[in-house]
């Protein structure tokens, strides 16, 4: 049922770097027709470092890593396309439907596959108002027990941020900031919070791969936090205005469940009048590029 693209099965066999990349940014993520662009310059970015891309998807009930041109077209376009958590595999899969993968359901994938380095925007976390909610994204769950480095620009705020980080320390979750002491709030480079472990180099990301394998500690994931420079930020007034708009309207919507992070996110988008969308395509293309210098850094054994 996961088919392997012969490019991907064919550098996984020759120990040679891949980077998996999830497709519900894709799909849920980014809005129509950038979201395409976007997703084969991603794959680009991958390629020019060095490593192989694997975009992550179910088509006609297929579990596809590495995907064709067509593919990434019905992920990007086709409206029968549903966000797949990892809980949701196998009834899309069962039932030959068209799914895209959230970093939850990518991470498990692409460990069932052995590939090692993730790329991804931001993580799912807890909601505000999970307290009454339980609104924690399975992305957190799934990425404690699953082996997988993920480069992020940390949490969006549309999360609550504290929290996110609290149940990333209790599920064992790995954490380090890219050349930053900071927490990255995707948007902001700096969601306010910090980070305790800093790593300075591609390296030094697969010094710690090897030792967490070593030590039997990579059962979980390991999120490698990369900020956008500060002044690449989206501009923070903008930023709170914005997301107090797309909260309250998720609100008065009573938009819930597995909709509310594609609701709040598409929100953003139109309210900074696609502002928010430039900044979003510039983080993925920079977390790809990392993850990339990664996978080349883990697959030459970190020299
Ligand atoms: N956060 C973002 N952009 C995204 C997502 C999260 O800043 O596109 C997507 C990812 O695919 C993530 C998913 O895995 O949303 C989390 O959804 P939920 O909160 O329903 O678990
Ligand atoms: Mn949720």
């Amino acid at each position: 049922m996961i088919v392997l693209s012969d490019e991907v099965r064919a550098a996984l066999a020759e120990g040679r770097p891949v980077v998996a990349l999830e497709s519900t940014i894709i799909s849920h993520g980014l809005p129509r027709p950038t979201n395409l662009t976007v997703a084969r310059e991603i794959e680009q970015v991958v390629r020019d470092g060095g490593a192989v891309p694997a975009t992550v998807a179910l088509v006609a009930g297929q579990v596809r890593i590495g995907l064709d041109d067509a593919a990434l077209a019905t992920v990007a376009g086709d409206d029968s396309v549903v966000k797949v958590s990892v809980r949701d595999l196998a009834v899309v899969a069962a039932r030959g439907g068209h799914g895209a993968t959230t970093v939850a359901s990518t991470a498990h994938l692409a460990a069932r596959a052995g590939i090692a380095v993730f790329a991804t925007g931001g993580l799912g976390g807890v909601h505000r108002g999970a307290n009454l909610t339980f609104d924690e994204s399975a992305d957190l769950v799934t990425l404690s027990r699953v082996p997988t480095t993920v480069v992020c620009a940390g949490v969006k705020s549309i999360l609550d941020v504290a929290a996110t980080l609290e149940r990333m320390e209790t599920l064992g979750i790995g954490l380090v900031g890219y050349r930053t002491d900071r927490f990255p709030g995707f948007y902001l480079s700096d969601s306010g919070h910090a980070v305790e472990h800093r790593v300075d180099s591609p390296q030094a990301v697969a010094a710690v791969m090897r030792s967490r394998a070593e030590l039997g500690t990579d059962r979980a994931g390991l999120v490698v936090a990369n900020p956008l420079p500060a002044d690449e930020q989206l501009d923070p007034a903008l930023h709170d205005r914005v997301l107090t708009q797309a909260l309250a309207g998720a609100d008065a919507e009573g938009v819930h469940g597995k909709d509310t992070t594609p609701y709040l996110l598409a929100r953003f988008h139109h309210d900074t009048d696609g502002r928010s969308l430039e900044v979003n395509t510039r983080i993925i293309l920079r977390n790809a590029a990392l993850a990339a210098q990664i996978a080349v850094a883990h697959a030459t054994g970190g020299q």
